[in-house]
């Protein structure tokens, strides 16, 4: 049973946003173009509480893009982006979402940020989509979205690790940065996750 996972594709993410992913408005079309080829349709969005830690404009003294120690692990501090009800946590506006049976929200606790749609990131709390997943009867899980080398890694490593076939749909997502990304890829290859182009699906 194949599934779809859309992750964090969202205004902010989007050239010009407050986030922005380069060429991340390109995944849009491609996205839409294999929606049906899949049993079922699941989305994550980043959502964000205005004095949320991963803000740098909530640390005094940090800029953007600096890092902190929380947790015991590394932070990044990022612009503010995705603030619940605004308009740059809305999904963009050209992607079609009929199909969508689920919306699974993320990083909404303030203490702590969350890349992947299953767990934060200190894998203290998960957000329910491995159990749902599980009941749906999927066994194949396919990952596309924002950004490759945050968000749709660390989802695909989970759910490599929940037990799911993954597949990384490549020019369906982009990345923050590309060189991270390069990284990214060659851990996913060594697991065993797929990175796949949307025209073999
Ligand atoms: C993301 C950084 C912060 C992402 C979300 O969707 O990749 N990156 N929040
Ligand atoms: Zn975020």
């Amino acid at each position: 049973m194949k599934t779809l996972l859309i992750i964090d594709v969202q205004n902010d993410f989007m050239p010009g946003g407050a986030l922005a992913v380069p060429d991340g408005d390109k995944i849009v079309p491609i996205i839409n173009r294999i929606q049906h080829k899949f049993d079922l349709v699941v989305a994550a969005q980043d959502w964000h509480p205005k004095d949320h830690v991963s803000f740098a404009s909530n640390h005094e003294g940090k800029k953007e893009f600096d890092e902190i120690q929380l947790h015991g692990k590394s932070q990044t501090l990022w612009p503010d982006h995705c603030v619940q009800g605004t308009e740059g946590a809305k999904f963009h506006a050209d992607l079609n979402t009929e199909k969508w049976e689920a919306i699974f929200r993320k990083g909404m606790d303030k203490t702590i940020d969350s890349y992947s749609a299953f767990y934060d990131n200190g894998h203290l709390k998960s957000t329910g989509l491995s159990g749902y997943l599980r009941e749906k009867g999927t066994t194949q899980l396919f990952l596309c979205g924002l950004a490759g080398d945050i968000c749709v890694y660390f989802s695909a490593h989970d759910a490599f690790k929940e037990g799911y076939a993954c597949f990384f749909i490549e020019d369906a997502s982009q990345p923050l940065d590309y060189e991270a990304f390069k990284e990214r890829k060659k851990t996913m290859e060594y697991l065993g996750i797929q990175v796949i182009s949307s025209d073999t699906i």
